[in-house]
């Protein structure tokens, strides 16, 4: 099964959005943003509010975005690939040609699943992380010393990295006593030196994860982190657990405590809800937790499918986003959340939406006419304002934002200061700041002028909880593949990585291949290789 979708620009609806997009809606109008609009662009699923009064949209606008999604078949390519469309493909080039289902990893509660088998899969490891978990719960499974583990050390990188390490720090309040769980994933010495540093490795588990099983940053870390254990008198096979694909060089369970599987038709970026999050949240949050995460996420898979724009949130942040990004000119986006817990989850979408539709060409190999995905980046408020929200007022970049809040703490713990506590501070923070880049403020002089009219949406859910932080991701990750299909580019490969790294190994040739021989001289073969080297101080004896 496979769907071709059509180019933006060939669509109907895209000449009549050009047309829309002279006069947007004017935030900065008096009375443009009345208490019934701000009351009504508001859309909810799976305990999700979406507010969007302050986005340069009304009726007319809105009404044209539902055409170009209908025009566009979005929902349907999406409902596609949750049933196991081929759509991980370059039509009439090599390319990886594979379906994309990390859907199907949490769509295991209303069956019959979209895309049975796949579900299965994921059945099945959950049943055997369950197993694992519970030996380790009721002290079954125990170090050399027979005494429990503490700590886990997940190495891995890129998507074996990112989302599992946002959802681990956002759900750090939800941590089991006596569990915390360490990450190295850069091939830097010292990111692994400072983790290894401070921890008890007789009570340390080791979680490598790499789908591919061949990443040299991986590969790389385990062998430093094994040699550390190995150093330490432990054995390295009895503490080092694997997630990795089925017949990867890494599919080997003599060597790991235990082996768990992703598969082929879940992308890295899109793998936190498989067994490359799941793992380590399992030691971290317990098994429960870990349902409840993709429970909220699988909600709000299904919330997605709807195809009335005004009852979908994932498909209108994807239609703001072209609509913003398109038709009204803007280049980034800064997503910004309300809490300190999300800390790492900008970094998780960075590379989300950049690697998924960072692309120059159409899914049918064709340049495109038009732009793909913005850049991505944020970080946490209120720390944000006080750096470079300046910017985002007055800068002569338009900024679209997306704040993210939650009503109540994840502990509780809080102080009233003035009749108002440290949540309500935050919260009126991030509510003034979206007035403030909507309606802007007019002042004489010049220098304290607010132009307004910079869009924003406020995603806010109750708390930051397994279940809210499940169907926060699964919101994300669905809004950046309907993105893609708008743009009908294939958001699931990933070649742009592939140059820099076959550089990298050519240069690594050239240093390995001089430590053993001096005479050795890369720059017979690779002139621009070879004098990078030098002109860096890395060939030391060829300095001049
Ligand atoms: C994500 C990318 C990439 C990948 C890493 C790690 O979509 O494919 O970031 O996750 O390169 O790959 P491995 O899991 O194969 O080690």
């Amino acid at each position: 099964m496979t769907t071709v979708g059509k180019d933006l620009d060939r669509l109907a609806t895209h000449a009549r959005l050009q047309e829309m997009a002279k006069s947007p809606y004017d935030l900065t109008a008096p009375n443009s943003l009345t208490p019934e609009r701000i009351a009504s662009y508001r859309c909810r699923a799976a305990g999700i509010d979406l507010l969007y009064a302050t986005q340069r949209v009304d009726e007319p606008t809105l009404d044209t975005l539902q055409l170009l999604a209908d025009e566009s078949g979005v929902i349907n390519q999406f409902l596609a690939m949750k049933k196991g469309a081929v759509l991980n493909r370059i039509e009439g080039y090599e390319s990886e040609n594979r379906q994309v289902l990390h859907t199907a990893c949490r769509d295991i509660f209303h069956p019959p699943a979209q895309a049975p088998e796949a579900s299965k899969q994921a059945t099945d490891e959950l049943a055997k992380l369950r197993d694992f978990l519970t030996e380790l719960d009721d002290n079954l499974l125990l170090n050399d010393k027979g005494e429990p583990f503490t700590d886990m050390i997940q190495v891995g990188i890129g998507g074996s990295d990112l989302g599992p390490r946002a959802l681990y720090i956002g759900l750090a309040a939800h941590l089991l006593p006596n569990r915390r769980v360490h990450f190295i994933s850069n091939v830097d010495p010292d990111d692994a030196h400072a983790v290894l540093q401070e921890l008890d490795l007789s009570r340390t588990l080791v979680n490598v994860v790499s789908k591919s099983g061949s990443t040299l940053e991986t590969l790389t870390n385990e062998e430093l982190v094994r040699t550390a254990y190995s150093k330490a008198g432990l054995d390295p096979n009895h503490y080092f657990l694997a997630v990795t694909g089925t017949g990867s060089p890494m599919d080997n369970p003599d060597r790991y405590l235990r082996s768990f599987y992703m598969f082929d038709y879940i992308g890295g970026r899109y793998s936190a809800t498989s067994m490359v999050g799941l793992v380590m949240l399992g030691f971290a949050v317990g098994y429960d937790a870990v349902i409840e995460i993709l429970l909220g996420a699988n909600d709000m898979d299904r919330a997605a499918e709807e195809p009335e724009i005004r009852k979908n949130p994932a498909l209108l942040l994807a239609l703001f986003c072209v609509w913003n990004h398109n038709f009204l000119g803007s280049e980034t986006m800064a997503v910004l959340p309300y809490s300190q817990a999300l800390l790492r989850f900008p970094a998780h979408l960075q590379q989300c939406e950049m690697e998924s539709n960072g692309k120059s060409i159409s899914r049918e190999g064709e340049p495109l006419r038009y732009d793909s995905g913005p850049i991505i980046w944020g970080e946490p408020g209120t720390n944000g304002q006080h750096a470079f929200y300046q910017l985002i007022h007055q800068g002569t970049t338009i900024v679209p934002a997306e704040f993210i809040g939650f009503r109540k703490s994840q502990y509780s713990q809080d102080i009233m200061i003035k009749e108002t506590t440290s949540q309500d501070k935050l919260l009126a923070n991030l509510l003034a700041q979206s007035l403030a880049l909507a309606t802007g403020q007019k002042n004489d002089n010049p220098n304290k002028r607010f132009s307004g009219n910079r869009p924003n949406s406020i995603i806010i859910a109750d708390r930051l909880t397994p279940y809210s932080l499940g169907a926060l991701l699964a919101l994300y990750e669905s809004r950046i593949v309907m993105q893609g299909f708008l743009w009908n580019i294939n958001s699931f490969d990933q070649e742009g990585v592939q140059l820099g790294k076959n550089l990298a190994n050519r240069l690594l040739t050239h240093l390995a291949g001089r430590r053993k021989d001096p005479s050795y001289h890369g720059g017979d073969t690779d002139l621009a290789g070879w004098a990078m080297l030098k002109a860096a101080g890395l060939m030391d004896d060829e300095q001049e």
